[in-house]
């Protein structure tokens, strides 16, 4: 017997129509399944005025684009072609793809074929890493679903409707900033639209494991624990556990449903920590499907002021950055963009990363595991959320969701970020504390955070927001020295806090145009971005209950708000590294200060 993975329908409030979109069951693409890449070129039609979805009463049609018609006879009038329309990569944005799309946002349809000869007694999944922002599939014609969100992945189960040869997979997918979206209408980051991660079909037995999680017992530390679950048909199946050739393991039922749960002792694991990230290479089995990954055990936790990793405190040294394409242009989707952002990372000395301000793509997360580096993870919940509409309440709450499912197993996350300065009101506390609690409920094993809003009274830094109650680590982002006062006002500050918790300044930084010279009262130039952060340093050594630091930002970032000629040309400009590549002299004067930071 065969039963579907739980889907949640999701209806758009704003363009109506209503798309699947997974529950609980999680499907991740790990070593042991048969996975086969649709990336590549694909098709694609542009389409502002969604004329392939809609006819002229706003309808949506039966007979849209995503029946990929031809002219079969010269009598025919179809006014679309998909066979010769331009193509675009997938994966990647289409703004940087094509100079005309560089400001689009809008409708885009993508159309492939693929042949896929589905053995009997075997089930076929399609994954999309992510599509910006809304996005609605079809298989031969047929609806698949949609899903809304554009850093989270999602899939749609094909095995009935695969066929071996000619299969026509259709996505339309629309960018549109929304007033109830998450984010919502005003970000300072390109809106990049578009099939922007991998498309992977994952092959599986008609029983397989749809879920697992394994993770260091907070409570007990020479435990581990964690949950499997099957889909299919897990009738008195048995689940077995193993971690590398370490000799711990289990065997476990599951119940009914599919789930199960374990707990075994493993005192001897060697714990993954920045300076040795030992991963283990954990392997579950279950009704023939076999499951692996590469994962890695700690612990992270709160004493007082301080962060503790596996026990011992711990300073993060940090960046923040933008999921760019380090050498390219646009979205970043390699994992050769993941290993050179983060190795410029460790260069400047750093530990640790936020990524900033939306899930970023899953290889970041895995080479980070493999690296040694701690991750902030962020959903989009960014300035000024509708707080009062439980819809987008809903589609924030997803977001983390689909974020925590994704990457729990990984050790390199540390922090689950609920969002990025939200100004203060009791309607954005509720949606905040909401969030915070839905965190913990999925993942008690990590700490929560998001960045703050600071009070400041003369010369003091106030952290008073209420949001920090809620909090295991306050986030804040300050920006003395660029958009309050000069560079030289920066060490008169201090800071007071209402809360005995651990301070991450999640942003501080000041905007340079690399190779634009002058001196430290230059706005723009090197020096001046350098003095900036010569004084932060200096002047974050007199706050006691600082526990870490993510500088704002690692690489200048396309954003349409930074029109400025001949210095931002829209981007913004505070990048310790250019576009191009090349480091700043506030690079230098950061990564002296991690270096010698204990
Ligand atoms: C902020 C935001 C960040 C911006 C940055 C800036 O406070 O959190 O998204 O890019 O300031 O450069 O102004």
């Amino acid at each position: 017997m065969r039963r579907a993975l739980p889907t949640v329908i999701l209806l758009c409030a704003v363009c109506g129509w209503g798309g699947t979109l997974q529950g609980q069951s999680l499907l991740i693409p790990t070593g042991g399944r048969a996975i086969t890449s649709l990336n590549g070129s694909w098709n694609s039609i542009v389409d502002p005025y969604e004329n392939g979805y809609y006819d002229y009463r706003y309808e949506p049609k039966a007979d849209g684009y995503f029946q990929n018609r031809h002219q079969s006879d010269p009598s025919d009038l179809v006014e679309y072609d998909f066979e010769r329309s331009e193509k675009l990569a997938v994966p990647g944005d289409w703004n940087t793809q094509r100079r005309e799309l560089l400001f689009y946002e809008g409708t885009v349809w993508y159309h492939r074929q693929f042949d896929y000869d589905l053995p009997a007694g075997r089930r076929l999944f399609l994954w999309v890493g992510a599509a910006n922002y809304e996005a609605l599939g079809w298989l031969n014609g047929e609806e698949l679903g949609g899903h809304v969100g554009g850093f989270t992945p999602f899939w749609f189960e094909i095995t009935d409707r695969v066929s071996p040869a000619g299969n026509d997979l259709v996505f339309k997918v629309d960018n549109q900033r929304k007033r109830d979206g998450v984010p919502t209408l005003n970000t300072d980051w390109w809106n990049y639209g578009g099939l922007t991660r991998d498309i992977l079909l994952m092959e599986v037995p008609e029983t397989f494991i749809s879920d697992f999680t394994i993770r260091l017992d907070p409570d007990d530390p020479d435990y581990v624990l964690g949950e499997v679950r099957l889909d299919g048909d897990p009738g008195g199946q048995e689940v077995e556990v193993t971690i590398g050739d370490t000799g711990y393991g289990t065997t476990l039922p599951v119940d009914a449903d599919g789930s199960g749960a374990f707990r075994f002792p493993a005192a001897d694991l060697e714990r993954w920590s920045p300076d040795d990230p030992r991963l283990y290479e954990v392997r579950v089995t279950a009704a023939g499907d076999t499951a692996m990954d590469r994962i890695g055990f700690r612990t992270v936790e709160v004493r007082g002021e301080e962060i503790l990793l596996n026990g011992q405190p711990v300073f993060l040294k940090g960046v923040s950055m933008h999921e760019v394409s380090p050498l390219g242009d646009g979205r970043a989707f390699r994992p050769e963009d993941a290993r050179t952002l983060l190795q410029w990372a460790k260069d400047l000395g750093c530990n640790f990363v936020r990524l900033a301000h939306y899930p970023h793509n899953r290889h970041m997360t895995r080479m980070a595991d493999e690296m040694g580096l701690m991750i902030w993870s962020e959903i989009p919940v960014y300035w000024t959320i509708l707080w009062e509409n439980e819809s987008t309440y809903e589609l924030a709450e997803r977001q983390l969701q689909e974020m925590i499912q994704r990457d729990r197993n990984r050790a390199s996350v540390v922090i689950w970020s609920v969002g990025n300065e939200t100004p203060r009101s009791p309607e954005r506390l509720a949606f905040m504390t909401r969030l915070i609690g839905e965190a913990r409920r999925l993942d008690s094993s990590r700490l929560v955070s998001a960045a703050t809003e600071v009070t400041y009274e003369g010369n003091t830094l106030r952290l008073d927001d209420p949001l920090g109650r809620e909090l295991d680590v306050i986030g804040a982002n300050e920006y003395l020295g660029w958009y309050l006062g000069g560079p030289e006002d920066i060490p008169d500050h201090s800071w007071t806090s209402e809360f005995e918790k651990p301070l991450v300044i999640s942003e501080f930084g000041a905007g340079a145009r690399y190779d634009l010279h002058g001196d430290e009262g230059t706005r723009w130039s090197e020096e001046y971005q350098a003095a900036v952060y010569r004084n932060q340093l200096r002047m974050m050594d007199g706050i006691p209950f600082l526990a870490g630091t993510t500088a704002w930002i690692l690489v200048d970032f396309r954003s349409p708000r930074r029109p400025l000629p001949n210095v931002q040309d829209f981007y913004n400009r505070k990048g310790l590294i250019s576009e191009r590549g090349y480091r700043k002299q506030a690079f230098g004067v950061l990564r002296e200060y991690y270096l010698n930071r204990k």
